[in-house]
């Protein structure tokens, strides 16, 4: 099996595997390489039907660099499988490790080739508040910057809340995360790169490293602003982004599950 194989078998037996070893060559060189297992990985899923909902940035706040401990940006990509819906009851007994993030979505307007289509008016056309599942298909949660994206970085689900209209002054506003009724972060979506609207840039420029283009109507989950949080069997987990409205699901307790 090569690597995008064996990472698509984890996901689908929720299974971890161990983290490579380790390559010799330059880190850009092997992140570039892994992009390319990205694509293939994500075929892999497109191929059993399932098809792209967008695409999704990591990495983007000081706060995941911090407790991932990497240093750059990734691209990953989303697909309409992965969708959780707005207040659902879900079973987690499919995935290896799940942790949840907050995420500020983002409804792209146009197709996105470019920098200068990324500065576009219409590039952004709507903003939500969302909660990302990231579970990372290595062992213990530990890889490289090239391993996760390898990994698709890590991508497993998402929910996003309603829809407002794009509104570019507005882009310091309060974010809480809670688990069970208790905010456990709080950050800002100024927290994500800066401005959060630099993430639709970044986005175009990343998304020619697994050779996609933006499309009109795919989402951006623009990076956690918080890090993130375990996912355990009774969770209730709700990200409200201030002036956006908030955004919640449940993971079903495990008897639940068994019964
Ligand atoms: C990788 C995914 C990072 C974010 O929002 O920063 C990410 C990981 O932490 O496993 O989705
Ligand atoms: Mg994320």
């Amino acid at each position: 099996m090569n690597r995008a194989q064996l990472l698509d078998e984890a996901a689908r037996t929720a299974k971890a595997v161990p983290q490579p070893a380790p390559g010799t060559g330059r880190e850009e060189d092997e992140v570039l390489a892994a992009y390319g297992v990205q694509r293939e990985l994500v075929q892999l899923r497109l191929d059993r039907g399932d098809r792209l909902a967008g695409v999704k940035l990591g990495f983007t706040s000081e706060g995941k660099r911090r407790q991932m401990g990497v240093h750059d940006l990734i691209l990953g990509q989303v697909t309409e499988g992965m969708a959780v819906a707005d207040g659902a009851d879900i079973d987690i007994s499919g995935f290896i490790h799940p942790r949840v993030e907050p995420e500020v979505v983002y409804l792209l307007g146009r197709r996105i080739a470019t920098v200068a289509d990324a500065l576009a008016p219409d590039a952004v056309v709507a903003v939500a508040p969302g909660i990302e599942i990231i579970d990372s298909r290595y062992e213990n949660f530990r890889f490289s910057l090239a391993d996760v994206v390898a990994d698709n970085t890590s991508a497993a689900g998402f929910a996003v809340g309603p829809w407002q209209p794009y509104d570019p002054g507005a882009w310091n506003r309060g974010v809480v995360f809670e688990l069970d009724g208790r905010a456990v972060h709080v950050g800002s979506t100024a927290a994500i790169l800066g401005d959060p609207r630099r993430a639709v840039v970044e986005a175009a420029r990343l998304a020619a490293a697994v050779g996609v283009e933006l499309e009109p109507g795919w989402l951006l989950l623009a990076g956690a602003a918080t890090p993130a949080e375990p996912l355990v069997p009774g969770s209730h987990v709700r990200t409200e982004i201030q002036g956006l409205g908030s955004v919640s699901f449940t993971a079903r307790p495990a008897a639940e599950v068994a019964a």
